[in-house]
């Protein structure tokens, strides 16, 4: 079994988001996801619009997403690693070489991100939207 173990807010899914899921998905044979609380997002410096129960419940019906847990500290990453026997460590190169510390318990691979889509970036054209 290989396990493929990512992290990350998931606020407002879109397709960045869902070619990042699907590749991952696809370097395995499960995918657990660790999602930021909303402890944790305010200690990354972002704020989200979906709580975490909403958050989670959106990733749970993606089929490539096989578990999600939360991620509430930055230190977690070695132990989620060992606990759940990871093959791969994954996340978008946004965080290139961020993470390169975990090679010593898994592999790590870092996925180029979709261009011109971000939360942020639809967030602001709601509220756009909104203004205009
Ligand atoms: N992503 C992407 N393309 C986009 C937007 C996001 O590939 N256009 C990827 C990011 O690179 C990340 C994942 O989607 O791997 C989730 O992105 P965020 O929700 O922004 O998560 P982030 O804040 O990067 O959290 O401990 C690690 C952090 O929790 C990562």
């Amino acid at each position: 079994m290989r396990t493929i173990l990512t992290y990350g807010t998931f606020d407002v899914v879109h397709i960045g988001h869902i070619n990042l899921l699907r590749r991952a998905r696809e370097l395995g044979d499960r995918l657990i996801v660790g999602l930021s609380s909303d402890e944790f997002n305010s200690k990354k410096h972002k704020s989200s619009l979906l709580d975490y129960e909403n958050r989670k419940s959106v990733l749970e019906a993606i089929r490539y997403v096989d578990l999600v847990f939360p991620e509430i500290t930055w230190e977690q990453k070695v132990e989620d690693v060992k606990k759940y026997g990871v093959t791969t460590f994954v996340i978008g190169d946004d965080w290139t070489g961020k993470f390169d510390f975990l090679s010593e318990y898994c592999e790590v691979t870092y996925l180029s991100r979709t261009a011109d889509i971000s939360s942020t970036l639809i967030k602001q054209s709601l509220i756009g939207g909104a203004a205009g």
